[in-house]
């Protein structure tokens, strides 16, 4: 302590360059600490805490308040069953004119396929012996005899009907069929309330025929038509079983 004090005091006179005795300071032990003073004065307010949890709810209140407003509305419904169909509408207006057939380059190769096609498969058919050209008809047999109804049938199965000739030519190409088969074929005739009456299945009178010397002879009791094998014509019941030619 002695020391520290001394080094001390000629810190002091160093630095302020005046001369001065050197004196020597002692310290003794720490007093008895004082009574404590009194309370200050109360702080300020703190800040506000953190919200509390809800109260549990409150009793039930008397009845009789007044109706509360009406609640929003409920959600769109199912789509009900469909309605009647509507009467057709009236046709629209007439579109511009379309690109010209000649000029157009794909349908013209599309044509020219199908000519091609056709006569290829016409060829081959006639070749075949299962069909035969004259002028704009073609006339046609799978070779089976069946009744005359199952021959209509048949023909219209297919697209076309039973065959007739309405001309020298046509008689001659169907009895050219006939005499293939060494079979009689039914014609499209048929004989209407009055015996001897004959008429197209489409209802038009005939206006060729080629009838065998005598007939018809039926009478009224043969209401069909047969081809015999030498291409003339006999009015026949029509449930026989007759050579199926079909024309189209
Ligand atoms: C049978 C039938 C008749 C036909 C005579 C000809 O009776 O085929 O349709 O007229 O023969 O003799
Ligand atoms: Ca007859």
């Amino acid at each position: 302590m002695l020391l520290c004090s001394l080094a001390f005091a000629l810190i002091l006179v160093m630095a302020s360059g005046l001369e001065c005795e050197v004196k020597e300071v002692c310290s003794g032990s720490p007093g008895i600490p004082g009574t404590p003073g009194s309370h200050g004065l109360p702080g300020r307010d703190g800040r506000d805490g953190i919200k509390g949890d809800p109260g549990p709810p409150g009793p039930t209140g008397p009845p009789g308040g007044t109706p509360g407003l009406p609640g929003r509305d409920g959600m769109i419904g199912a789509p009900g069953p469909a309605g009647e169909r509507g009467e057709k509408g009236a046709p629209g207006e007439r579109g511009p004119p379309g690109f010209p057939a000649y000029l157009d380059e794909e349908f013209q190769s599309t044509l020219h396929d199908f000519r091609h096609q056709i006569l290829q498969a016409m060829g081959v058919l006639s070749l075949q012996g299962s069909m035969l050209a004259v002028g704009e008809k073609v006339f046609s047999t799978n070779g089976q005899s069946v009744n005359f109804d199952d021959i209509r049938e048949l023909c219209a199965r297919v697209g076309g009907h039973i065959a007739v000739p309405r001309s020298p030519e046509e008689n001659e190409a169907i009895a050219s069929i006939v005499k293939k088969h060494n079979t009689y074929a039914y014609l499209g005739l048929a004989e209407g309330p009055t015996p001897g009456d004959f008429h197209y299945l489409d209802g038009a009178p005939v206006n060729y025929t080629k009838w065998y010397p005598g007939e018809p002879r039926g009478r009224g009791k043969e209401k069909c038509v047969e081809m015999y094998t030498d291409g003339q014509w006999n009015d026949k019941n029509c449930q026989q079983y007759r050579l199926a030619i079909c024309e189209f």
